[in-house]
């Protein structure tokens, strides 16, 4: 079944919304198959945003991911990339609808809380830089026949 990776950024961390985001992912009906708290390594926060690397804000948003714990997670279900999108709404926060994580809880574009994989092959890249096999749990859900026909 389809994954993607969700890690709360360190201003959602301090903002106290680790509860909140996985809330709304669980009552939506996704599960919860890897979760982490970290401080992440320059390495990891350059790695993981390699495609803006020639944009001017990526020192700064390196720097950011790096100044404090993020909790990284990774949720499974149907079209589960392309909602949690939807979830977590667009990247500035003073357009994203409101409904959405970044569209009720943020301001900013640099403060915007929380990532979520843009595509299939960016959640599968990002699931394998950030967790380890042994991290991500397969299980399934008791309420599965009633999410899912
Ligand atoms: P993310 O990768 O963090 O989930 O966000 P996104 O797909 O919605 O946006 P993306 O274009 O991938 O940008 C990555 C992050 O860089 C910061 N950003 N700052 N100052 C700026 O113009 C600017 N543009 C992007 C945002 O924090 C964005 O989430
Ligand atoms: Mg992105």
């Amino acid at each position: 079944m389809e994954r993607t990776f969700v890690m709360v950024k360190p201003d959602g961390v301090q903002r106290n919304l680790v509860g909140e985001v996985i809330r709304r992912f669980e009552a939506k009906g996704f599960t919860l198959v890897g979760l982490k708290m970290m401080k992440v390594s320059r390495e990891l926060a350059e790695q993981h945003y390699d495609v803006h690397r020639e944009r001017p804000f990526f020192g700064s948003l390196v720097e950011f991911i790096c100044s404090a714990p993020v909790v990284a997670m990774v949720w499974e279900g149907d079209g589960v990339v392309a909602s949690a999108r939807k979830l977590i709404g667009a990247t500035n926060p003073l357009t994203s609808e409101p409904g959405t994580i970044r569209g009720d809880f943020g301001v900013s574009i640099g403060r915007n809380l929380i990532h979520g994989s843009d595509a299939i092959e960016t959640a599968q890249r990002e699931i394998s830089l950030w967790f380890a096999p042994e991290e991500l749990v397969s299980w399934e859900p008791a309420n599965k026949s009633w999410l899912y026909e």
